[in-house]
């Protein structure tokens, strides 16, 4: 349920998000290139009614663009690293544009070898990764995404930011438009969501933060400058652990706690890499991709069976509901994107 369902909101349709996006954010300086995969992605979380990665990501746009940090129209550099690694250097820019220009050749490089990797490295970044997995999921791989953050979550045991938000998202292809994709945060909710509960003065459930003494805490915005908790306790830390490393030492960049450091007290967005692996089902499968195909079917039907839904499901419902009928994005969150003046 939205934090906001209570409030007014404004109805627009999907083309007024992309186009009040690219406005905002090429009127702020970004090239044209980048403000419309950065507007893509911003529209694709409204529609999808991922509040925390839609319209409301645009004033901290506004203030990555003006940190002075953003190259604001770097040329993505994509090389052809070997066989199976495709090397995407983002050079300061958003992450993408760089995503965009490297991902048919991993889907190419996985179709070709089984499994490959693109890395894209030195980029700003904000967005859900769903977007992205569902690009690769047309193009007829499985995908595997993570991206650290900023240092803004203790692990198990600790009291302290160290780890990042940490996000991991999956995708399957499937027939019909609609994948099995799951994206979430490793911490317990992703920071735009815990933000959100502070906007609207709603209290989080205990196991989400602690405070700046390091005192569990029902209050978003104490939490938000105390530490925040990762899921599922020494679980979500290894996980969170593992994607520091995979998408950060592994792949040359930067930690969520150096990307915090790069920050400086800037506020502009995390920057450090990204990981992105594509895996080909034809040649992992082996013999017959359509029958190993159908027993993926025959698992998501027995979700269904005993009455649980896939991840992306609620996504998938909101995005039919939102191209018939546009979106109704809260008010005060529109009125502060008009009054950022572009
Ligand atoms: P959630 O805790 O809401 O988890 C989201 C995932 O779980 C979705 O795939 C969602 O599908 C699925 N899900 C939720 N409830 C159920 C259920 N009852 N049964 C089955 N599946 C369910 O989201 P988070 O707060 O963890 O993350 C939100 C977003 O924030 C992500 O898109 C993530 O990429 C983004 N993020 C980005 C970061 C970055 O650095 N770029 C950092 C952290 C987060 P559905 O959507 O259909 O409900
Ligand atoms: O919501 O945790 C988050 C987040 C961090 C960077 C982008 N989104």
């Amino acid at each position: 349920m939205s934090v906001f369902e209570a409030q007014e909101t404004v109805a627009l349709s999907i083309d007024e998000v992309f186009a009040l996006s690219r406005r905002v954010l090429t009127g702020a300086g970004l090239s044209v290139p980048h403000a419309e995969a950065v507007a893509r992605a911003i529209t694709a979380g409204e529609r999808d009614e991922c509040a925390s990665h839609g319209l409301y990501r645009l004033p901290g746009c506004v203030m990555t663009i003006r940190s002075g940090k953003l190259s604001l129209d770097a040329e993505p550099v994509v090389e052809d690293a070997s066989p199976a690694l495709v090397r995407a250097d983002a050079r300061h820019g958003y992450s993408l544009l760089a995503f965009e220009r490297a991902a048919p050749l991993l889907a190419q490089k996985a179709k070709a070898v089984g499994v490959a990797a693109l890395v894209i490295n030195n980029c700003f970044h904000f967005s859900a990764l769903w977007p992205e997995i569902e690009q690769l999921t047309e193009m007829g791989v499985a995908a595997l995404a993570m991206t650290p953050s900023h240092s803004w979550v203790a692990p198990a045991g600790g009291r302290k930011g160290l780890l990042g938000t940490n996000p991991i998202a999956f995708g399957w292809p499937r027939p019909g438009p609609y994948p099995y994709v799951f994206d979430f945060a490793t911490s317990a909710i992703a920071r735009g969501d815990m933000a959100l509960h502070d906007i609207a003065g709603k209290l989080i459930p205990e196991g989400w933060g602690v405070d700046a003494e390091g005192r569990p805490t029902t209050n978003a915005r104490a939490a938000l400058d105390g530490a925040m908790l990762t899921f599922g306790g020494h679980k979500g830390s290894a996980l969170s652990t593992m994607i520091e490393l995979m998408a950060g030492p592994l792949i040359g960049d930067l930690t969520s706690r150096e990307s915090m450091a790069f920050d400086d007290g800037a506020k502009a967005a995390p920057m450090h890499g990204e990981l992105i692996l594509a895996f080909d089902p034809a040649i992992m499968g082996g013999g017959d991709a359509e029958a190993n195909a159908a027993r993926a079917e025959a698992l998501f039907a027995a979700f269904a069976d005993q009455g649980a839904r896939l991840p992306s499901q609620r996504r998938y419902k909101a995005r039919a509901r939102s191209l018939k009928h546009g979106v109704r994005t809260p008010k005060v969150l529109y009125d502060q994107i008009q009054a950022l003046g572009f």
